[in-house]
């Protein structure tokens, strides 16, 4: 579609004005057909971005090798600009934004020349459903464009629910490496170096603007930056949720359904617990979303959540048929890979996809690579942060209810992070407050998820949003608090914190994780249900030794201490809060929980 074809006169504006200032040699605007995906990864394809993959092992599948610089979110150059730096709040980049507009657009000026400008209109949310928000990207990335198709819902049945006048939030995104005349990219992956690049967000005014990087969360900006940092403002204005969570619907033996939430920091396991297969016998678990969740309350005072997404940007390594067959079939088709790595018969490989590198492969820097098993320190073939972008509506267990513009009601939200120790296998919150206290206290060990973190650290990651909540966290977790006093407590989802990842001594898991998760979940039902055991400790409800069934090659001592509470652990982690997390919120910090953590390290005594 041309810019002519545009009704909606004040997007026009704004395109006509992005175009003079970043002059594209030509514009054009996403009608979101298979043609124009299509046409897309042609060019990718034909510019030497994107490889074909083996059409008969993985028909419509595509690999893109990113910059080595460009693989993952950059935190430290990710901007939340509102007029005060106290409204950014203490976890937040913060720079004045009329210095930071002044800056992007000198950056802007001319940044699209030799490219073509997309206009990309989509929906977080089923088109037309009034529980979505449009927004409209403006890029110079056919790569963008053609994870938008699959992320999100594109085209013109946006532009015909926007209309001449409706809201939008306008999102700029260039990949920062404009094309001097009959220069081309020669197959190498365009963007600005490092201390170029800015994610940058305007709260008040619900603008994004990006520059300098084509990957992930930091060039599809209905993900990260519209669907968390901007939503999270408005719900906070609006009395809703705007989540780092997965969306689950899980269903017993006997037929009845329960819906699970679930809060896990970046590469920390929501995917894997979305698809899950479960161990147990007769149980099922369906999938609604593996990333972000919308909760708004119903006519009946429940909250009900939404998946605002249409696709998975899912972690590659470790994904194999049996951690997670739904993903493996999710992924067999029109999916595209970014920084796996080939095999010489044009299949994806990488870390434990389950078998043996199948001879030599190319890696995700583009060399050759052939696997060496007694070299333990051999950099591995895939990016520990590839990914795959793949339809959810290709994954076996997506629910039916997945696109239902009403939400589901959600029984339960679980918090949890990769913690080695301390924090045990699975405990419950006993009361609103008290889950509101547990999210705000999550840590974590670093993922490859972001670039400029040192991965293995612990660090605190509250609510799994600190580099996606968009103003003081101080009142988000304020936020929190207030949603729980907006209905009955019966009516409120029940709070748990599981931890998948403890270790032993010797760096093994202490628990197998996956399927097996399926055990913790049919005891996070029951306690929603009014059935399961538990008994009451400093730390909340827990299991009793005998509500959890052991799963094979997990030893009796094993299981008590998964399911021990470590007195001296908790101590030394209340102290941590105490003295390093709680004081960074200064008077933000709500005094309810400042109450849990004196009456915590009360119940643990002295
Ligand atoms: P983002 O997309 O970054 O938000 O991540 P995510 O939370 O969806 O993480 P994902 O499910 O993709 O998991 C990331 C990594 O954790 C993968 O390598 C998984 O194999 C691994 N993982 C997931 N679940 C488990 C588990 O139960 N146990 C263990 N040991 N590893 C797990
Ligand atoms: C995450 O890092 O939490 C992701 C991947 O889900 S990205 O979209 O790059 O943010
Ligand atoms: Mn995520």
């Amino acid at each position: 579609m041309t810019l002519n074809e545009l009704k909606h006169q004040g997007l026009k504006k704004w395109v006509e004005e992005a175009v003079a200032l970043m002059k594209p040699k030509a514009v054009y605007v996403c009608d979101g057909s298979q043609e124009e995906y299509d046409r897309m990864i042609d060019i990718c394809v034909k510019g030497g971005l994107a490889t074909p993959l083996n059409s008969a092992k993985r028909p419509g599948c595509y690999l893109f090798r990113s910059d080595p610089s460009d693989v993952a979110r950059v935190e430290n150059r990710t901007y939340i600009a509102s007029k005060t730096q106290e409204e950014a709040g203490p976890t937040n980049n913060w720079i004045n934004p009329v210095e930071l507009k002044k800056t992007m657009t000198e950056l802007y000026t001319g940044c699209m020349q030799g490219r073509t400008m997309y206009v990309i209109p989509f929906s977080m949310g089923p088109v037309g459903s009034n529980i979505a928000k449009i927004g409209v990207e403006i890029t110079d990335s056919e790569y963008v464009v053609a994870n938008m198709h699959i992320m999100t819902r594109v085209g013109k049945k946006v532009l015909d629910v926007l209309g001449t006048n409706g809201e939008y939030v306008p999102c700029l995104h260039s990949v920062g490496k404009p094309l001097a005349e009959g220069e081309s990219d020669n197959g190498k992956w365009p963007c600005a170096p490092l201390d170029k690049k800015y994610i940058s967000h305007f709260p008040e005014t619900r603008e994004i603007w990006s520059y300098g990087s084509g990957y992930g969360g930091n060039a599809l900006l209905g993900k990260k930056c519209l669907a968390l940092r901007i939503a999270s403002v408005i719900a906070r204005d609006e009395g809703w949720l705007a989540e780092h969570m997965l969306i689950l619907k899980i269903t017993n033996p006997q037929g009845v359904s329960k819906v699970v939430c679930a809060a896990f920091p970046s590469a920390c396991g929501k995917t894997n617990l979305a698809m899950l297969v479960p161990t147990l016998p007769g149980w099922k678990v369906e999938t609604i979303g593996d990333d972000i969740a919308w909760m708004k309350f119903g006519p009946d005072g429940r909250l009900y959540a939404i998946n605002p997404e249409a696709g998975f940007f899912g972690v590659a390594p470790g994904t194999n048929m049996d951690s997670n067959p739904n993903a493996m079939r999710s992924i067999e088709k029109n999916t595209i890979f970014t920084n796996v790595a080939l095999t010489e018969d044009k299949d994806v490989w990488w870390e434990q996809i389950g078998y043996d590198a199948p001879g030599k492969l190319i890696d995700w820097k583009g060399n050759e690579w052939i696997q060496d098993k007694a070299n333990k320190a051999q950099e591995p073939a895939a990016h520990p942060n590839s990914r795959f972008t793949a339809p959810a509506r290709q994954c076996p267990a997506i629910a039916p209810e997945w696109e239902d513009p009403k939400g589901v009601p959600v029984d339960a939200i679980l918090f949890g992070g990769r913690r080695p120790s301390t924090i045990p296998l699975v405990h419950q919150a006993t009361d609103w407050v008290h889950g509101v206290f547990m999210g705000s206290i999550v840590g974590s060990e670093i993922t490859a998820a972001a670039l400029d973190l040192k991965a293995g650290t612990i660090r605190r990651d509250p609510f799994a949003m600190l580099p996606f909540c968009g103003y003081n966290m101080g009142d988000y977790f304020q936020h929190w608090i207030n949603i729980g006093k907006k209905t009955s407590a019966d009516k409120l989802p029940k709070i748990f914190f599981v931890n998948w990842f403890r270790k032993t001594k010797d760096g093994k898991w202490l628990w197998p994780g996956y399927g097996e998760n399926s055990r913790v979940l049919a005891w996070i039902f029951d306690r929603c249900a009014g059935t399961g055991k538990a008994v009451e400790t400093p730390i909340g409800y827990m299991p009793t030794v005998d509500a959890i069934e052991r799963p094979a090659g997990v030893s009796e001592a094993d299981m008590k201490e998964l399911l021990a509470v470590d007195i001296e652990g908790w101590k030394k982690e209340i102290a941590d809060i105490r003295e390093n997390h709680y004081p960074k919120f200064g008077n933000r910090l709500p005094k309810e929980l400042m109450n849990e953590l004196d009456a915590i390290e009360k119940r643990l005594g002295k």
